[in-house]
C-alpha cells in the first residue's frame, strides 16, 4: 500500500514523509474522525463517489467531537480531487482524517491543534477478490456494537474503530472473513466496517440507524433497490432471522457490496450470491462507474 503523495493541512507532502510526532493525542486516545471514500475509473477519468456527501458527514463528524475543522468543505473537496489526480490514480481508495495533534496530553483535547490529512491509493475488494463474486462467511461476534449512549454512531470517530477492531480479531481468529455486531438490545447492527442488508421473500431490509453509522452505500442502495422496485424495509432483527434469509450482504464504501453467504455456520440462502444480490451489485458498479446517467450528479470527476 503505497503512493506518491500525502495531503497534510494544505502541502503535498512526500508519502513516506508524511509523518506526526508521537505525543499526537489522537495516536493516545483515538481523538479523531475519518472518512472512506472511493474513485472509479471512468471512460472521463476517475470520478469520485458521492464526495459531498461524504465531505458532509466528514463536518458532522467534526462537530460532534467538537473540532473545528481549518479548511472549508470547498477547499477539502478540492484536495480530496487534487491527491486522486497527483497520485494519476484512476481508481482508488481515498482516506481523509480530522485530528488533534501534538501540544499537551491529558484528556482534554482542546489545546491540541486540529489537523487534517487526505491520502489516496490502490485498494482493491476489501473483502477479496472471490468475496465479490462467492460471498464471504461471517460469524455473530461476542462483542457489541457500541451503546449509542458510549459513543456516537453517527460520527466516523477514530476511537470507535477499537469496537471494531475486536470483532475483526475475533473474525479472523474463527477463520472467517468477517463479523456481524448486534446491539445492546441484541439486534443485528452492522459489520465492523460495512452496513448490513438482508433479503426475506423478495423484500429487502436493513436495521434503523439508531446504533449504526449512517453509511453513505447504505443510503445509496436504498435508492437504487427502491427504484428498481423493490421493497425496502427497516427493521430492528435477531440473529435467527439472518440465520433464515434467502440472501445477506454488507454494504459500505471499501467492501462495496459483498454478499455473505454462511453465519455462524448457517448456509444463507443457497450459500451463494442471491438473485437480488447479484442485480444490486450490478447496478451499484453501473453506478460507481458513471455508467447510469440517472445517477450521474453521484460522479464527480477529478
Ligand atoms: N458501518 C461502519 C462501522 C463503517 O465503518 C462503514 C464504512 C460503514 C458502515 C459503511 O459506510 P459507507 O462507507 O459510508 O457506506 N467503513 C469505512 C472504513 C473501512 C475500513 O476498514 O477502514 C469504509 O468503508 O471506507
Amino acid at each position: 500500500m503505497k503512493s506518491e503523495k500525502i495531503w497534510m493541512d494544505g502541502s503535498m507532502v512526500e508519502w513516506d514523509k508524511a509523518q506526526v510526532h508521537v505525543l499526537t493525542h489522537a495516536l493516545h486516545y483515538g481523538s479523531g474522525v475519518f472518512e472512506g471514500i472511493r474513485a472509479y475509473k471512468t471512460d472521463k477519468g476517475p470520478a469520485v463517489f458521492r464526495l459531498k456527501d461524504h465531505v458532509e458527514r466528514l463536518f458532522n463528524s467534526a462537530k460532534i467531537l467538537r473540532m473545528e475543522i481549518p479548511f472549508s468543505r470547498e477547499e477539502i473537496s478540492a484536495a480530496i480531487k487534487n491527491i486522486v489526480k497527483e497520485n494519476k490514480l484512476e481508481s482508488c481508495y481515498i482516506r481523509p482524517l480530522v485530528y488533534r495533534g501534538y501540544n499537551r496530553l491529558g484528556l482534554n483535547p482542546f489545546s491540541c491543534p486540529v489537523k487534517v490529512m487526505i491520502a489516496a491509493w490502490d485498494w482493491g475488494a476489501y473483502l477479496g477478490e472471490e468475496a465479490l463474486a462467492k460471498g464471504v462467511r461471517a460469524i455473530i461476534s461476542s462483542w457489541q456494537r457500541s451503546n449509542i449512549n458510549t459513543t456516537s454512531a453517527k460520527a466516523k470517530i477514530c476511537g470507535n474503530y477499537i469496537n471494531s477492531i475486536f470483532a475483526n480479531m475475533e473474525a479472523m481468529e474463527s477463520g472467517v472473513e468477517e463479523a456481524i455486531l448486534l446491539d445492546s438490545n441484541g439486534y443485528v447492527a452492522e459489520g465492523p466496517g460495512e452496513n448490513i442488508f438482508w433479503v426475506k421473500d423478495g423484500i429487502i431490509f436493513t436495521p434503523p440507524l439508531t446504533s449504526v453509522l449512517e453509511g453513505i452505500t447504505r443510503k445509496t442502495v436504498i435508492k437504487i433497490a427502491t427504484d428498481m422496485g423493490y421493497e425496502l424495509k427497516e427493521e430492528f432483527a435477531a440473529r435467527d432471522v439472518l440465520y433464515l434469509a434467502d440472501e445477506a450482504f454488507f454494504a459500505g464504501s471499501a467492501a462495496e457490496l459483498t454478499p455473505i453467504r454462511e453465519i455462524d455456520h448457517y448456509t444463507i440462502g443457497k450459500g451463494e450470491r442471491g438473485p437480488i444480490s447479484t442485480k444490486l451489485q450490478s447496478k451499484l458498479f453501473d453506478v460507481f462507474k458513471g455508467k447510469e446517467k440517472k445517477y450521474l450528479d453521484w460522479s464527480d470527476f477529478v
